[in-house]
Protein backbone atom coordinates (compact mmCIF):
# COMPACT_ATOMS: atom_id res chain seq x y z
CA UNK A 1 0.00 0.00 0.00
CA UNK A 2 1.03 3.59 -0.62
CA UNK A 3 0.54 6.43 2.24
CA UNK A 4 1.21 10.08 1.21
CA UNK A 5 2.02 11.78 3.78
CA UNK A 6 1.84 15.99 3.44
CA UNK A 7 3.32 17.54 6.22
CA UNK A 8 5.80 20.75 6.43
CA UNK A 9 7.33 19.13 9.40
CA UNK A 10 10.70 17.07 8.79
CA UNK A 11 10.75 15.53 12.10
CA UNK A 12 7.21 14.28 11.44
CA UNK A 13 7.94 12.83 8.22
CA UNK A 14 10.73 11.07 9.28
CA UNK A 15 8.63 9.26 11.98
CA UNK A 16 5.92 8.38 9.74
CA UNK A 17 8.12 6.86 7.31
CA UNK A 18 9.57 4.59 9.94
CA UNK A 19 6.19 3.63 11.09
CA UNK A 20 4.78 3.21 7.20
CA UNK A 21 8.21 1.16 7.14
CA UNK A 22 7.78 -0.87 9.70
CA UNK A 23 4.03 -1.76 8.85
CA UNK A 24 5.00 -3.12 5.33
CA UNK A 25 3.56 0.01 3.74
CA UNK A 26 5.41 2.39 1.13
CA UNK A 27 5.76 5.65 2.49
CA UNK A 28 5.61 8.81 0.16
CA UNK A 29 6.91 11.99 2.15
CA UNK A 30 6.06 15.61 0.78
CA UNK A 31 6.29 18.81 2.45
CA UNK A 32 3.49 21.02 0.11
CA UNK A 33 0.12 20.43 -1.18
CA UNK A 34 1.19 21.11 -4.30
CA UNK A 35 3.67 18.30 -3.73
CA UNK A 36 0.57 16.06 -2.60
CA UNK A 37 -1.57 16.72 -5.58
CA UNK A 38 1.85 15.99 -8.27
CA UNK A 39 2.26 12.56 -6.49
CA UNK A 40 -1.59 11.97 -6.58
CA UNK A 41 -1.36 12.63 -10.62
CA UNK A 42 1.95 10.23 -10.74
CA UNK A 43 0.76 7.34 -9.11
CA UNK A 44 -1.34 5.21 -7.22
CA UNK A 45 -1.83 5.77 -3.43
CA UNK A 46 -4.16 4.29 -1.03
CA UNK A 47 -4.16 6.42 1.68
CA UNK A 48 -3.25 10.31 2.53
CA UNK A 49 -2.55 11.78 5.38
CA UNK A 50 -2.71 15.68 5.25
CA UNK A 51 -1.60 18.23 8.06
CA UNK A 52 -4.33 21.16 8.31
CA UNK A 53 -1.65 23.66 7.79
CA UNK A 54 0.98 23.95 5.13
CA UNK A 55 3.45 26.03 3.18
CA UNK A 56 1.22 26.96 0.38
CA UNK A 57 -2.17 25.95 1.20
CA UNK A 58 -4.10 24.59 3.66
CA UNK A 59 -5.40 20.79 4.33
CA UNK A 60 -9.22 21.58 3.64
CA UNK A 61 -8.10 23.38 0.57
CA UNK A 62 -6.10 20.26 -0.54
CA UNK A 63 -8.64 17.97 0.44
CA UNK A 64 -10.80 19.45 -2.20
CA UNK A 65 -8.44 19.63 -4.93
CA UNK A 66 -7.71 16.20 -4.12
CA UNK A 67 -11.08 15.10 -4.86
CA UNK A 68 -11.09 16.67 -8.17
CA UNK A 69 -8.13 14.59 -9.31
CA UNK A 70 -8.95 10.90 -11.08
CA UNK A 71 -7.06 9.35 -8.44
CA UNK A 72 -7.77 11.17 -4.90
CA UNK A 73 -11.26 10.72 -5.28
CA UNK A 74 -11.99 7.62 -3.84
CA UNK A 75 -9.15 7.27 -2.04
CA UNK A 76 -8.84 7.81 2.11
CA UNK A 77 -8.20 10.91 3.33
CA UNK A 78 -7.09 12.29 6.69
CA UNK A 79 -6.28 15.58 7.82
CA UNK A 80 -4.01 16.00 10.74
CA UNK A 81 -5.12 18.46 13.01
CA UNK A 82 -4.63 20.03 16.20
CA UNK A 83 -8.10 21.95 16.18
CA UNK A 84 -11.12 21.12 18.16
CA UNK A 85 -12.93 23.93 16.13
CA UNK A 86 -16.42 22.27 14.85
CA UNK A 87 -16.94 24.53 11.95
CA UNK A 88 -13.40 24.17 10.56
CA UNK A 89 -14.27 20.14 10.87
CA UNK A 90 -17.16 20.50 9.46
CA UNK A 91 -15.58 22.38 6.59
CA UNK A 92 -13.15 19.66 5.86
CA UNK A 93 -15.76 16.99 6.10
CA UNK A 94 -17.42 19.26 3.03
CA UNK A 95 -14.05 19.42 1.09
CA UNK A 96 -14.11 15.45 1.14
CA UNK A 97 -12.06 14.83 4.27
CA UNK A 98 -12.82 10.92 5.17
CA UNK A 99 -11.46 11.56 8.83
CA UNK A 100 -9.87 14.45 11.27
CA UNK A 101 -7.46 12.98 13.82
CA UNK A 102 -5.46 15.12 16.24
CA UNK A 103 -1.21 14.94 15.96
CA UNK A 104 -0.60 14.88 19.58
CA UNK A 105 0.00 10.88 19.71
CA UNK A 106 2.01 9.77 16.50
CA UNK A 107 1.88 5.86 17.31
CA UNK A 108 -2.11 5.91 17.54
CA UNK A 109 -2.82 8.53 15.01
CA UNK A 110 -0.98 6.20 12.40
CA UNK A 111 -2.68 3.32 14.31
CA UNK A 112 -5.94 4.87 13.37
CA UNK A 113 -4.96 5.54 9.78
CA UNK A 114 -3.59 2.21 9.16
CA UNK A 115 -7.56 1.16 9.44
CA UNK A 116 -8.29 2.85 6.31
CA UNK A 117 -6.14 1.00 4.27
CA UNK A 118 -6.83 -2.49 6.34
CA UNK A 119 -10.38 -1.92 5.49
CA UNK A 120 -9.48 -1.17 1.43
CA UNK A 121 -7.53 -4.24 1.32
CA UNK A 122 -11.15 -5.87 2.03
CA UNK A 123 -11.80 -5.14 -1.56
CA UNK A 124 -13.61 -7.53 -3.16
CA UNK A 125 -14.35 -7.35 -7.02
CA UNK A 126 -18.01 -9.06 -8.57
CA UNK A 127 -21.28 -8.48 -9.49
CA UNK A 128 -24.41 -8.48 -7.24
CA UNK A 129 -27.94 -8.57 -7.97
CA UNK A 130 -29.90 -6.63 -5.41
CA UNK A 131 -33.12 -6.38 -4.60
CA UNK A 132 -34.73 -4.26 -2.65
CA UNK A 133 -38.00 -1.65 -2.79
CA UNK A 134 -37.18 0.65 -0.07
CA UNK A 135 -35.20 3.37 -1.24
CA UNK A 136 -33.52 4.03 2.68
CA UNK A 137 -32.48 0.84 3.57
CA UNK A 138 -30.99 0.37 -0.50
CA UNK A 139 -29.51 3.92 0.00
CA UNK A 140 -27.47 2.05 2.83
CA UNK A 141 -27.12 -1.08 1.25
CA UNK A 142 -25.70 0.30 -1.60
CA UNK A 143 -23.19 2.40 -0.32
CA UNK A 144 -21.87 -0.74 2.00
CA UNK A 145 -21.56 -2.81 -1.57
CA UNK A 146 -19.85 -0.01 -3.57
CA UNK A 147 -17.31 0.78 -0.46
CA UNK A 148 -16.35 -3.13 -0.79
CA UNK A 149 -15.55 -2.79 -4.51
CA UNK A 150 -18.83 -4.35 -5.87
CA UNK A 151 -20.97 -3.77 -9.46
CA UNK A 152 -24.53 -3.74 -8.34
CA UNK A 153 -27.10 -3.63 -10.33
CA UNK A 154 -30.24 -2.75 -7.88
CA UNK A 155 -33.88 -3.56 -8.80
CA UNK A 156 -37.07 -2.71 -6.58
CA UNK A 157 -38.79 -5.61 -8.50
CA UNK A 158 -38.48 -9.03 -7.81
CA UNK A 159 -39.83 -9.43 -11.37
CA UNK A 160 -36.91 -7.28 -13.18
CA UNK A 161 -34.65 -9.00 -10.84
CA UNK A 162 -35.52 -12.42 -12.09
CA UNK A 163 -35.13 -11.29 -15.74
CA UNK A 164 -31.90 -10.05 -15.14
CA UNK A 165 -30.51 -13.16 -13.08
CA UNK A 166 -31.28 -15.13 -16.31
CA UNK A 167 -29.23 -12.58 -18.63
CA UNK A 168 -26.17 -12.21 -16.76
CA UNK A 169 -23.49 -13.73 -14.25
CA UNK A 170 -23.57 -12.77 -10.78
CA UNK A 171 -21.53 -13.62 -8.09
CA UNK A 172 -24.09 -12.74 -5.18
CA UNK A 173 -27.68 -12.07 -4.87
CA UNK A 174 -29.50 -10.02 -2.00
CA UNK A 175 -32.69 -10.01 -1.81
CA UNK A 176 -35.10 -8.80 0.42
CA UNK A 177 -37.96 -11.04 1.39
CA UNK A 178 -41.00 -9.02 1.92
CA UNK A 179 -40.61 -6.85 -1.63
CA UNK A 180 -44.01 -5.36 -3.20
CA UNK A 181 -45.22 -6.89 -6.80
CA UNK A 182 -46.21 -10.04 -8.72
CA UNK A 183 -43.55 -11.84 -6.72
CA UNK A 184 -41.97 -11.66 -3.73
CA UNK A 185 -38.45 -11.95 -2.62
CA UNK A 186 -39.11 -15.51 -1.42
CA UNK A 187 -40.88 -16.45 -5.12
CA UNK A 188 -37.80 -15.07 -6.53
CA UNK A 189 -35.59 -17.10 -4.59
CA UNK A 190 -37.28 -20.27 -5.45
CA UNK A 191 -37.76 -19.20 -8.90
CA UNK A 192 -33.90 -18.89 -8.94
CA UNK A 193 -33.40 -22.46 -7.32
CA UNK A 194 -35.90 -23.98 -9.40
CA UNK A 195 -35.03 -22.73 -13.06
CA UNK A 196 -31.12 -22.24 -13.07
CA UNK A 197 -29.78 -25.21 -11.86
CA UNK A 198 -26.72 -24.66 -13.73
CA UNK A 199 -26.45 -21.53 -11.13
CA UNK A 200 -26.89 -23.14 -8.01
CA UNK A 201 -23.55 -21.89 -6.98
CA UNK A 202 -24.74 -18.35 -7.01
CA UNK A 203 -25.40 -17.43 -3.65
CA UNK A 204 -28.06 -15.65 -2.13
CA UNK A 205 -28.20 -13.76 0.88
CA UNK A 206 -31.86 -13.26 2.40
CA UNK A 207 -32.40 -9.93 3.93
CA UNK A 208 -35.91 -9.31 6.34
CA UNK A 209 -37.31 -7.50 9.10
CA UNK A 210 -38.92 -10.73 10.16
CA UNK A 211 -36.60 -12.40 12.44
CA UNK A 212 -37.96 -15.93 13.48
CA UNK A 213 -36.65 -19.01 13.09
CA UNK A 214 -39.62 -20.99 11.28
CA UNK A 215 -39.20 -18.14 8.17
CA UNK A 216 -35.38 -18.34 8.30
CA UNK A 217 -35.28 -22.52 8.44
CA UNK A 218 -38.32 -21.62 5.37
CA UNK A 219 -35.64 -19.72 3.64
CA UNK A 220 -32.76 -22.22 3.90
CA UNK A 221 -35.09 -24.89 2.86
CA UNK A 222 -35.93 -22.62 -0.71
CA UNK A 223 -32.51 -22.48 -1.47
CA UNK A 224 -31.19 -19.54 0.38
CA UNK A 225 -27.55 -19.68 1.73
CA UNK A 226 -27.16 -17.09 4.62
CA UNK A 227 -29.95 -14.44 6.38
CA UNK A 228 -29.20 -11.35 7.79
CA UNK A 229 -31.74 -8.98 9.52
CA UNK A 230 -32.73 -5.47 9.29
CA UNK A 231 -31.60 -2.81 10.07
CA UNK A 232 -29.00 -3.74 8.61
CA UNK A 233 -25.02 -3.79 10.27
CA UNK A 234 -22.34 -2.66 7.81
CA UNK A 235 -19.73 -4.56 9.64
CA UNK A 236 -21.84 -7.65 9.24
CA UNK A 237 -22.76 -7.14 5.65
CA UNK A 238 -19.54 -6.75 4.84
CA UNK A 239 -18.24 -10.28 6.19
CA UNK A 240 -21.47 -12.25 5.24
CA UNK A 241 -21.22 -10.67 1.61
CA UNK A 242 -17.21 -11.34 1.58
CA UNK A 243 -17.81 -14.83 2.61
CA UNK A 244 -20.38 -15.88 0.35
CA UNK A 245 -18.44 -14.23 -2.32
CA UNK A 246 -15.21 -15.43 -2.06
CA UNK A 247 -16.67 -19.04 -1.11
CA UNK A 248 -17.96 -18.85 -4.72
CA UNK A 249 -15.45 -17.34 -6.55
CA UNK A 250 -13.24 -20.16 -5.33
CA UNK A 251 -15.83 -22.78 -6.32
CA UNK A 252 -15.48 -20.81 -9.85
CA UNK A 253 -11.74 -21.44 -9.82
CA UNK A 254 -11.49 -24.65 -8.80
CA UNK A 255 -14.21 -25.33 -11.78
CA UNK A 256 -12.35 -23.51 -14.13
CA UNK A 257 -8.65 -25.56 -12.99
CA UNK A 258 -10.65 -28.76 -13.38
CA UNK A 259 -11.79 -27.67 -16.84
CA UNK A 260 -8.48 -26.94 -17.35
CA UNK A 261 -6.74 -30.08 -16.50
CA UNK A 262 -9.56 -31.91 -18.46
CA UNK A 263 -8.45 -30.53 -21.39
CA UNK A 264 -4.93 -31.08 -20.76
CA UNK A 265 -5.94 -34.64 -20.30
CA UNK A 266 -8.25 -34.77 -23.14
CA UNK A 267 -7.47 -32.30 -26.17
CA UNK A 268 -4.13 -32.51 -27.99
CA UNK A 269 -2.00 -29.30 -27.52
CA UNK A 270 -0.20 -29.14 -30.88
CA UNK A 271 -3.45 -29.57 -32.90
CA UNK A 272 -6.38 -28.56 -30.62
CA UNK A 273 -8.08 -31.80 -31.60
CA UNK A 274 -8.78 -34.19 -29.06
CA UNK A 275 -6.36 -36.58 -28.31
CA UNK A 276 -6.59 -40.21 -28.15
CA UNK A 277 -6.73 -41.15 -24.38
CA UNK A 278 -10.69 -38.65 -24.94
CA UNK A 279 -11.50 -41.87 -27.56
CA UNK A 280 -12.60 -44.08 -24.33
CA UNK A 281 -15.09 -41.17 -22.75
CA UNK A 282 -16.67 -40.27 -26.55
CA UNK A 283 -16.20 -42.41 -28.88
CA UNK A 284 -17.87 -45.39 -26.81
CA UNK A 285 -20.91 -43.34 -26.11
CA UNK A 286 -21.03 -42.28 -30.19
CA UNK A 287 -20.99 -46.15 -30.72
CA UNK A 288 -23.19 -47.55 -27.84
CA UNK A 289 -26.33 -44.74 -29.02
CA UNK A 290 -25.40 -45.41 -32.84
CA UNK A 291 -25.48 -49.00 -31.54
CA UNK A 292 -28.83 -48.84 -29.22
CA UNK A 293 -30.82 -47.15 -31.79
CA UNK A 294 -29.78 -48.19 -34.97
CA UNK A 295 -28.70 -44.42 -35.98
CA UNK A 296 -25.94 -43.44 -38.79
CA UNK A 297 -22.18 -43.58 -37.77
CA UNK A 298 -19.43 -43.33 -40.01
CA UNK A 299 -15.86 -42.68 -39.44
CA UNK A 300 -13.04 -40.77 -41.83
CA UNK A 301 -9.61 -41.81 -41.41
CA UNK A 302 -7.35 -39.30 -42.80
CA UNK A 303 -3.33 -39.86 -43.31
CA UNK A 304 -1.33 -36.93 -44.59
CA UNK A 305 0.86 -37.83 -47.65
CA UNK A 306 4.79 -38.15 -47.32
CA UNK A 307 4.93 -35.92 -43.78
CA UNK A 308 8.49 -37.68 -43.21
CA UNK A 309 9.59 -35.49 -45.93
CA UNK A 310 8.37 -32.48 -44.29
CA UNK A 311 10.63 -32.94 -41.26
CA UNK A 312 12.93 -33.83 -43.25
CA UNK A 313 13.25 -30.82 -46.02
CA UNK A 314 11.51 -28.17 -43.66
CA UNK A 315 12.42 -29.46 -39.78
CA UNK A 316 10.37 -31.18 -37.43
CA UNK A 317 9.23 -27.58 -36.06
CA UNK A 318 7.81 -26.77 -39.77
CA UNK A 319 6.29 -30.09 -39.58
CA UNK A 320 4.61 -29.05 -36.23
CA UNK A 321 3.43 -26.07 -37.98
CA UNK A 322 1.37 -28.05 -40.87
CA UNK A 323 -0.04 -30.27 -38.12
CA UNK A 324 -1.39 -27.65 -36.19
CA UNK A 325 -2.63 -25.66 -39.09
CA UNK A 326 -4.01 -29.34 -40.76
CA UNK A 327 -6.25 -29.72 -37.23
CA UNK A 328 -7.39 -26.49 -37.12
CA UNK A 329 -8.64 -26.84 -40.61
CA UNK A 330 -10.38 -29.60 -39.46
CA UNK A 331 -11.80 -28.21 -36.42
CA UNK A 332 -13.44 -25.87 -38.48
CA UNK A 333 -15.13 -27.79 -40.84
CA UNK A 334 -16.59 -29.81 -38.01
CA UNK A 335 -20.07 -29.93 -36.63
CA UNK A 336 -21.05 -30.00 -33.04
CA UNK A 337 -21.52 -33.10 -32.58
CA UNK A 338 -18.88 -34.41 -34.82
CA UNK A 339 -15.37 -35.59 -32.90
CA UNK A 340 -12.21 -35.15 -34.37
CA UNK A 341 -9.29 -36.72 -33.03
CA UNK A 342 -5.42 -36.52 -33.43
CA UNK A 343 -4.72 -40.70 -33.32
CA UNK A 344 -1.19 -41.07 -34.11
CA UNK A 345 1.56 -39.01 -35.18
CA UNK A 346 0.03 -37.62 -38.49
CA UNK A 347 -3.03 -40.01 -38.59
CA UNK A 348 -6.11 -38.00 -37.62
CA UNK A 349 -9.78 -39.16 -37.30
CA UNK A 350 -12.93 -38.34 -37.61
CA UNK A 351 -16.07 -39.84 -36.06
CA UNK A 352 -19.25 -38.54 -37.30
CA UNK A 353 -22.65 -39.39 -35.64
CA UNK A 354 -25.93 -39.47 -37.54
CA UNK A 355 -23.67 -39.03 -40.87
CA UNK A 356 -24.94 -41.78 -43.50
CA UNK A 357 -21.94 -43.77 -45.62
CA UNK A 358 -23.05 -41.23 -48.65
CA UNK A 359 -22.27 -38.01 -46.69
CA UNK A 360 -19.36 -39.26 -45.19
CA UNK A 361 -17.64 -39.82 -48.64
CA UNK A 362 -18.87 -36.77 -49.62
CA UNK A 363 -17.20 -34.55 -46.28
CA UNK A 364 -14.15 -36.75 -47.06
CA UNK A 365 -13.62 -35.50 -50.20
CA UNK A 366 -14.07 -32.08 -49.13
CA UNK A 367 -11.91 -32.66 -46.90
CA UNK A 368 -9.47 -33.90 -49.12
CA UNK A 369 -9.65 -30.85 -50.98
CA UNK A 370 -9.62 -28.64 -47.94
CA UNK A 371 -6.15 -30.06 -47.43
CA UNK A 372 -4.94 -29.88 -50.80
CA UNK A 373 -5.51 -26.13 -51.16
CA UNK A 374 -4.89 -25.44 -47.53
CA UNK A 375 -0.57 -25.01 -48.21
CA UNK A 376 0.00 -24.92 -44.89
CA UNK A 377 3.17 -22.78 -44.57
CA UNK A 378 3.66 -22.18 -47.59
CA UNK A 379 4.17 -26.35 -48.58
CA UNK A 380 1.47 -28.07 -50.77
CA UNK A 381 0.24 -31.25 -48.84
CA UNK A 382 -2.31 -33.89 -49.93
CA UNK A 383 -3.79 -36.33 -47.86
CA UNK A 384 -5.11 -40.18 -47.95
CA UNK A 385 -8.22 -40.50 -46.64
CA UNK A 386 -10.20 -43.67 -45.64
CA UNK A 387 -13.95 -43.97 -45.18
CA UNK A 388 -16.55 -46.55 -43.82
CA UNK A 389 -19.93 -46.58 -41.69
CA UNK A 390 -21.65 -48.55 -39.49
CA UNK A 391 -23.87 -51.15 -41.23
CA UNK A 392 -27.28 -50.56 -40.73
CA UNK A 393 -29.00 -53.21 -38.16
CA UNK A 394 -25.29 -54.20 -36.90
CA UNK A 395 -23.78 -53.45 -33.80
CA UNK A 396 -19.72 -52.51 -34.09
CA UNK A 397 -17.11 -51.19 -32.36
CA UNK A 398 -14.87 -48.58 -33.10
CA UNK A 399 -12.11 -50.97 -33.37
CA UNK A 400 -14.33 -52.49 -36.47
CA UNK A 401 -14.45 -49.36 -37.94
CA UNK A 402 -11.03 -48.28 -37.55
CA UNK A 403 -9.98 -51.63 -38.83
CA UNK A 404 -11.55 -50.78 -42.23
CA UNK A 405 -10.67 -47.33 -42.38
CA UNK A 406 -7.48 -48.28 -41.97
CA UNK A 407 -7.87 -50.31 -44.97
CA UNK A 408 -8.99 -47.88 -47.11
CA UNK A 409 -6.55 -45.64 -46.58
CA UNK A 410 -3.56 -48.33 -47.33
CA UNK A 411 -5.22 -48.79 -50.66
CA UNK A 412 -5.77 -44.94 -51.18
CA UNK A 413 -2.02 -44.53 -50.06
CA UNK A 414 -0.97 -48.06 -53.01
CA UNK A 415 -3.65 -46.22 -55.21
CA UNK A 416 -1.20 -42.84 -55.50
CA UNK A 417 -2.07 -41.39 -52.65
CA UNK A 418 -4.17 -37.82 -52.23
CA UNK A 419 -7.67 -39.70 -52.36
CA UNK A 420 -10.72 -41.12 -50.68
CA UNK A 421 -11.17 -44.90 -50.58
CA UNK A 422 -14.73 -45.77 -49.37
CA UNK A 423 -15.03 -49.04 -47.88
CA UNK A 424 -18.48 -50.86 -46.56
CA UNK A 425 -18.01 -53.40 -43.96
CA UNK A 426 -19.82 -55.76 -46.88
CA UNK A 427 -16.72 -55.17 -49.24
CA UNK A 428 -14.23 -55.33 -46.75
CA UNK A 429 -15.56 -58.98 -46.16
CA UNK A 430 -15.44 -59.56 -49.37
CA UNK A 431 -12.12 -58.18 -50.07
CA UNK A 432 -11.15 -60.45 -46.60
CA UNK A 433 -12.76 -63.72 -48.26
CA UNK A 434 -11.34 -63.13 -51.59
CA UNK A 435 -7.96 -63.07 -49.76
P1 LIG B 1 2.80 -41.74 -46.21
O1 LIG B 1 2.41 -40.91 -47.37
O2 LIG B 1 3.04 -43.14 -46.59
O3 LIG B 1 1.85 -41.63 -45.11
O4 LIG B 1 4.21 -41.19 -45.75
P2 LIG B 1 4.55 -40.48 -44.40
O5 LIG B 1 5.90 -39.94 -44.51
O6 LIG B 1 3.50 -39.51 -44.07
O7 LIG B 1 4.39 -41.65 -43.35
P3 LIG B 1 5.28 -42.23 -42.25
O8 LIG B 1 4.38 -43.00 -41.38
O9 LIG B 1 6.45 -42.97 -42.83
O10 LIG B 1 5.86 -41.00 -41.46
C1 LIG B 1 5.11 -40.25 -40.58
C2 LIG B 1 5.97 -39.15 -40.09
O11 LIG B 1 5.28 -38.24 -39.26
C3 LIG B 1 7.13 -39.69 -39.27
C4 LIG B 1 7.19 -38.79 -38.07
O12 LIG B 1 8.46 -38.23 -37.91
C5 LIG B 1 6.19 -37.67 -38.38
N1 LIG B 1 5.54 -37.20 -37.18
C6 LIG B 1 4.76 -37.92 -36.35
N2 LIG B 1 4.34 -37.12 -35.33
C7 LIG B 1 4.86 -35.90 -35.54
C8 LIG B 1 4.81 -34.65 -34.85
O13 LIG B 1 4.16 -34.49 -33.81
N3 LIG B 1 5.47 -33.60 -35.37
C9 LIG B 1 6.18 -33.71 -36.52
N4 LIG B 1 6.83 -32.64 -36.98
N5 LIG B 1 6.28 -34.87 -37.18
C10 LIG B 1 5.63 -35.94 -36.71
MG1 LIG C 1 1.52 -40.29 -43.61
Amino acid sequence: MNILVVDHSKVFRALWHKLVLKAGHEPIMVATGEEGLEELKRRRVDLVCVSLTLPDTDGIEFCRLARKTRRGRHVPLILLTSTEDKAARMKAFEAGATDIHSKTDIEELFNQAARFVEEDEQRISGRVLYVEDSSVVAHVMLKILERLGLEVDHYTSATDAYEAFGRHAYDLVISDILVEGEMSGMGLVSRIREKFPDKARVPILAVSGMDDITRRMELFRLGVNDFISKPVIEEEVVARVSNLISNKQLFDQVRAQRRHLYELAMIDQLTGLYNRNSLSEFAKKAFSEANRHDFPLSLILIDLDHFKEINDTHGHLTGDEVLASIGEMLKNNCRDEDFAVRFGGEELMLILPHCTHEDAVQRAEELRQAVETLKPSGIPMTASLGVTSRPHGREVSMEDLFRIADKAVYQAKEKGRNQVIALTAQDYQKQLAAG
